[in-house]
Parts: structure tokens; sequence; C-alpha cells
């Protein structure tokens, strides 16, 4: 009964692995005792994946912070500054986290997931030597527990496509140039695992489902032909992932080597016909990505089983899988028992999506009808959910489908809203905000974390709340910010907030997936229409304004996030969920308005992030994104200014929807591009106000005044300076609050000193 996963989370159970690592950090845990939590980890997740009935395994995807940083040490790619560092595993955490003396890698999202990567950093006279003894040991544990397993790599390709050059390279450099010195090295590799017995080797290559240049569509080719050309190897599985692969499906088809992965749930879906199209992958073993391995609900198992008999003689034989590796769902979904059990039933996390797998192979080996129980309680499950008022409410669909183009936008443009804004906000030239977040000190986690569970009671807790809300509020006034915040002391995950105040969202308690090295996100998962029952930020920040002049802004994330950083339902687009979300949060907008609140933020770092890997859908993408956006902050007054916040830089693609949010200012992280961002944003014919960061926040490093006004200087070659806002680059909830006060006190002078 042919059943595999493409990978499986490393985070162990109760978040074992952060708990190490993070232990190690401090210097409370030993290398050894580290070594033996990780040892033990991944025992369980090899007994975990057996007892499950996988036919074939995999290992060494098991990681201490992340697999393109254990491919790189694999092949040897240890940049020249980390290489100093003495000890292996400290070098390895140096390289992911930098040290006092060396600066990390740069991180960024794999692929269109929320999990970061490590970026190798490679330059024209690179070499590679290889590395084998983490596959190794891991392959040598599985066989200890009698397991045939299946290292994982990341492919040669995928690896030089997401290097960049090493700073102080030609920025122009193309890592993929080094695909000749790179590719000896994992024909070393592929030869010395098959000394050791190893039977098959999965070598991913995600960037084959992403739009690429006919160079990297070459250079795959010259790999699997000198990969799969070699003497004497193990079998090798090319595994793409993220949705269809298109273009190189005839390579993959023509490449000698003896399996393919395909994604087959979602947009993946659409490789089934492409395969066919090209006449399958004759002599091969497909790798069939029929369970969703980025989604959190359970298979629809008849159409499953009914897509994996299409499949018939398009290869010579089939294995049925996860679509991707299982890294970016939660571990087990039976732990959460603190959900409603029929909503629980509607979903699967890894572990459940094993059973599926497995589930899956029998109905296919075997027959249907030896799994005639299993399937009729899945259909009861999706019958259950498609009937239950959680995931539906009239209510809700009435309005979305009401909703008119004139509902998302402002009543007047930018001119007319800024005159009216400068009358009743008075502020100065350039004038000085945060993006929202103010230092959470331990005392303030532990309030809140008793008050969850009820050891502290509902007054108790707003004054100790409160009590932070005014702290910030005098020292904002000392500092003299002009537009305050109220520091956010209730929040913790600015998702996980509001998921828990809005109707047809669902949170869990266990449910952690893994964001980068040893953080975790639990993602909220939207089961059913989004409605907002009650306001869910007023009172803190009519309370804040309550105790100043100076206005106060009020601080929401956008529906785009809120979708982003979410598992969304599959039931429906997302067009339609996001517009579900965008009215809910214009409601809250509507709310903060009528309580005297002139300046409202409207964050949105996510909006980048849910770009899609293929070109051709992105305009769709951005245009339901910009509407769901527009539709939550276009129902307000012309002299109510609406601000959003983006965190990262990288948006020079999508300049247009930024500009087409229509918000009237705009703050982002600008500080590490030297505010080529503002130039940038002037460039596109940005029209309103524009707060590039001035400083990073993510270092504990205290800004200096000419520093932050050699900064604004650049600024203000590209913004007027009617336009130009003075603010950190995003919020300061992981700095302690001496630096924050230094920061901001030298950033107010900066903005004093050039007015
Ligand atoms: N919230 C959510 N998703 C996100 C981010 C976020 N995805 C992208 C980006 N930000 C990821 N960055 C981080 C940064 C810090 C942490 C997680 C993701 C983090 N997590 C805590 C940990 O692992 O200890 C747990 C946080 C919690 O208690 O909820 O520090 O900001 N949704
Ligand atoms: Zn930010």
């Amino acid at each position: 009964l042919p059943a595999t996963v493409l990978g499986y989370p490393r985070i162990g159970r109760d978040r074992a692995m952060k708990k190490a690592i993070e232990a190690y950090w401090r210097g409370e845990l030993s290398a050894y005792n580290l070594e033996r939590t990780l040892v033990a980890q991944r025992r369980e997740v090899f007994e975990t994946l057996r007892a499950a009935g996988l036919t074939d395994v995999p290992c060494s995807d098991f990681s201490l912070y992340d697999q393109v940083l254990d491919t790189l040490c694999l092949v040897g790619a240890v940049p020249e500054r980390h290489r100093a560092v003495t000890g292996d595993l400290e070098r390895y955490f140096a390289m992911a986290r930098g040290t006092a003396d060396v600066a990390p890698l740069e991180m960024t999202k794999w692929f269109d997931t929320n999990y970061h990567y490590l970026v190798p950093e490679l330059r024209p006279d690179s070499t590679f030597t290889l590395d084998l003894s983490k596959p190794r040991r891991e392959y040598q544990q599985a066989r200890t527990l009698g397991l045939a397993a299946r290292p994982v790599l990341v492919g040669p390709v995928t690896f030089l496509r997401l290097a960049k050059p090493a700073p102080g390279v030609d920025p122009d450099f193309d890592p993929m140039t080094l695909l000749e010195e790179l590719l000896p090295v994992y024909e070393q590799a592929l030869t010395e695992f098959a000394a050791e017995g190893v039977s098959w080797v999965q070598l991913d290559e995600p960037v084959l489902a992403q739009d690429q240049p006919p160079t990297v569509l070459d250079a795959f080719a010259t790999a699997v032909d000198r990969l799969g050309t070699l003497g004497d190897r193990p079998k090798l599985l090319l595994a793409t992932y993220f949705g269809v692969v298109r273009e190189a499906l005839p390579l993959l088809r023509d490449a000698p080597v003896e399996g393919v992965a395909l994604d087959l749930t979602g947009p993946g879906a659409a490789n089934v016909g492409e395969l066919a199209a090209v006449g399958g992958l004759p002599g091969k073993r497909l790798v069939a990505g029929v369970v969703d391995g980025r989604n959190v609900w359970a298979a629809d198992l008849r159409r499953q089983l009914g897509l994996l008999a299409t499949l018939h003689g398009l290869a010579d034989e089939i294995v049925v899988s996860s679509s991707c590796s299982l890294l970016h769902v939660p571990l087990d979904v039976s732990l959460e028992t603190d959900l409603a059990p029929d909503v629980r039933s509607w979903f699967a996390f890894a572990r459940q999506k094993l059973d599926e797998v497995v589930l899956l192979a029998r109905g296919i080996t075997a027959g249907p009808e030896t799994i005639t129980a299993e399937l009729a309680r899945n259909q009861q499950v999706l019958e259950n959910r498609r009937a239950s008022p959680v995931t539906s409410d009239p209510r809700v669909r009435e309005r979305a489908a009401q909703v008119s183009a004139a509902d998302a936008r402002r009543a007047h443009s930018y001119p007319e809203r800024a005159a009216r804004q400068a009358e009743r906000l008075n502020l100065p030239g350039l004038p000085t905000t945060t993006i929202g977040s103010f230092p959470q000190t331990r005392a303030l986690r532990r309030a809140r974390a008793n008050w969850r569970r009820g050891e502290l009671s509902r007054p108790d807790y707003v004054q100790r709340m409160r009590a932070e809300v005014e702290h910030v509020i005098r020292l904002q006034e000392t500092l003299g910010l002009d537009v305050l915040v109220h520091g956010e002391p209730e929040r913790n995950d600015m998702v996980q907030y509001f998921a828990e105040q809005l109707e047809g969202f669902v949170t869990t308690r266990h449910g952690w997936v893994q964001s980068y090295g040893t953080r975790y996100v639990r993602p909220p998962v939207i089961v059913g229409d989004v409605s907002r029952p009650e306001p869910m930020t007023v009172e803190w920040t009519s309370y804040a304004q309550s105790l100043t002049d100076r206005p106060v802004k009020g601080m929401l994330t956008g529906p785009v996030t809120m979708l982003c950083w979410s598992f969304v339902r599959d039931d429906q687009p997302p067009a339609q969920t996001a517009r579900q979300v965008a009215l809910a949060l214009r409601d809250e907008v509507a709310d903060l308005e009528a309580a005297g609140t002139a300046v409202i933020q409207v964050d949105e770092p996510a909006l980048r992030e849910g770009l899609p890997l293929r070109v051709s859908e992105r305009d769709d993408y951005l245009s339901w994104a910009t509407e769901a956006f527009r539709l939550t902050t276009s129902g307000v007054r012309d002299d109510t200014q609406v601000h959003t916040h983006m965190c990262y830089a990288e948006f020079g693609e999508i300049l247009a929807a930024v500009i087409d949010l229509d918000t009237d200012v705009i703050s982002m992280e600008a500080a590490r591009s030297h505010m080529s961002i503002a130039a940038d944003l002037s460039g596109a014919g940005y029209p309103s106000g524009v707060g590039p960061g001035v400083y990073d926040i993510h270092s504990p490093r205290v800004p200096g005044r000419e520093e932050i006004i050699e900064m604004l200087r650049w600024a203000l070659d590209h913004v007027p300076a009617g336009r130009l806002w003075v603010n950190p680059d995003c919020g300061l909830k992981t700095r302690d609050e001496t630096e924050v006060k230094s920061s901001l006190a030298n950033l107010v002078a900066a903005a004093e000193s050039l007015r």
C-alpha cells in the first residue's frame, strides 16, 4: 500500500524543540542534551510515521533551524564571516541568528507559505564540499527503527535559485552560474548514499511551480541529466510542490530518474490535466500529492480516490502522498479538546493527514470497498460541515452580496481629505508617530496569561492594562510625539487577538506552526462566514484618548493579513472570505470613528506575502485584496485619517496596488533599504502621506539624531515635506523600554530640527 508524505513537522509535541533549542541558547541545556532531545524527537516522528502505516518515510527533513540552512551545510557553502566561529553547532546558529561579531544570513519567505528560510550567500568564487553527516545520521537512526527512510534534500536548482549574491559581490551575479561547481557535491552525496544502502533520495525542486526564465529550466535539465545518469546511485524522486508545474513538466517526464512528486491539490490540481497533456510519466513512479499539506481541512476521500483513479495509466506506479511537507500545518488536532467536537472533526492536522494518505492508498490498492466504513464516516463529516450553522450566516452572505464598487471608495480624493484632516488634526510639519505596539514586559505577558487562565478577574485585568496604556501615553507625551498609540498591551499576536473576537474564526491551543527557527505561530482557522458581534478595540482606544489632547490612533489588522495568516476555508473563493472580513472590520472602523478617533491605522504587513507565485494569477489577487482593504477603510468621513503599515520593503512589484489602497498615510520598513522605497513610491505617483521607517526596530541599536536627520533628508529628496511622516519601521513590542525611549527621543529631535 504505497503511501508517503514529503516531510513532517519537527517542532515536537508541546514545542519540545523550541524549548530545547532556546534553553541551549540561554546556556541552560548542554549541546549533549540538545542532541538527546533532537534524537528523541526524531524518533517520535519516525515512530509516528511508521505507526500510521506509511510505506515510504522521509528523513533528514528534521531541522534545528531551517532546511535551506541544512542544505547550505550539506554542500559546505558556509559564508566567509561565519567560518571563524568554532564548533559546528555554534557556527550553525551563528548563520541563523548572528553573534555579537557576525551578522546572520538574511531570512525570507519560503514561496507563498508563512515559513521563512535563511538565504544562502554565494560569490563567483564559491566552492562546495560535501558534509553528509546530518542526512546520514537521520537515515541511520531510521534504520535502527527498522525503516528504510528516504533522505530529503533541497535540490541543486532550488538551492541556487534561492541564494543571493554575498555582500560586496556584484548584485547582478547569478548564483545559478555555480551549478557546475555544485553538481559534483550532489553526485558525491548520491554515491555515498548508495554505498550506505539508501534506496530513494528526494530532491525538492519547488522552484518549478513558479514562473522561471529559460536559464533556470536549462539548469534544471542539466542537473537532472547529470544526477540521473550517475552510475550506482539511489533512485531519485524529484519533488515539486506549491502549485502547477507546467513548462517544466516535459523536463520531469524526460528526466532519467525514477520518481516525480506533483501537488494535485488547490491550484496544483491543474497538474492532472498538464500531466495527461504531456503523455504522463512513462516508466516512472508518480508521488501523487492528493492530501493538502498546507491547509487544515479534512480531505474529501471519495473525491480524492476519484482523482487517483484518473491518474491510472499516467505513470508506472502511483504513491499516495501529501502535496508538500506537512511542516506547514499543526501537529495533531486531537489535542484541541476545547474545540467543539464537530468543528474538530472537520480538521486534519499533520497526524490526521497521515491517516488520510494511508486510507487513500488502501482505497486505490485494495479497492474502495475495503474502506467503506471510513468513506462513509468521511462523507458524514463533510456533510456535517456543509450543513452546519457555524459555516454559514445568511445575514453575512446577504450583506457581502450587496457590496457595490462605491462602498469600497472614499467619498473624496486625497487632496480634499487632506485639507479636512489638516483642519481637524492641526499637526506640525513632519509629524511623528509610532507603528502601534510598545514594549511588552514579562509582567505584562504574565498578567494577560493569568486573566486567560481565570486567575485574574476581568476588572483587575482591565485595570492592569489601563495602567499600562496610561504609562505609554505619558511616555509619548513626554517624548513629544504628535500622533499617539495606546501601545497594544492587551494583544499578543494581533491575528490571534482579532480572530478570537470575530465570529467565523476559531483559534487553537496547540496548533503551532513553525514560522522560522524557534518562532512559531498558531494560525486561526476561518471556518464560517465572518462577522463582528461587538466592538473589539474601541474601549482601549477611547480610554487612551481620554488621557490626552493629542490624537490617539486606532489600530486594526487588515483583512488581507487576517486571511494570509490564518487557514482559510476551502469551500469558497478567498476573495469572498476577504470581503466578509473587510465588512466586519469596516464596522470596527465605523465604531472607532463614532467614538471620536481621528486617525485609524489598518495594518497590512502580509499584502505582499499573499501575492501568488504565478504572475498570471496576480492581478486577480491584487484586485480582491485591495478592494477588501478599501472596503474596510472607505466608510469614514473626509476628516478621518486612514493609515496603513507594511513591514517588508519588497513591494516594488505591487506599487500600483499600494497606491490603489487609497490611504492617507502609509508607513513601512525602509531603514535597511536606505529609504529607496520612498523614492519608488513617489516615482510610481503615490499621492499621499508616507512614513518610511527611519530606523530598524529589529536591532537593539539606538539610532543617533544626526543619522535620522540624514535618513529624512534622503526621503525629502523624493517626498514633499508636507507629506512626510517620521516613525520607526515597525512595532516596538520586541524592544525594551530604555532602547525605545532613547530611539524615540532622537527621532523627535530629528523631526524638530528639520522643521
Ligand atoms: N503574526 C502572525 N503571523 C506572522 C507574524 C505575526 N507571520 C509572519 C511574521 N509575523 C512571522 N514572525 C514571527 C515573529 C515572532 C514570532 C512568530 C512569528 C514569535 N512567536 C512566539 C514564539 O514562538 O515564542 C509565540 C507567539 C504567541 O504566543 O502567539 O515570537 O506577527 N500571526
Ligand atoms: Zn511592521
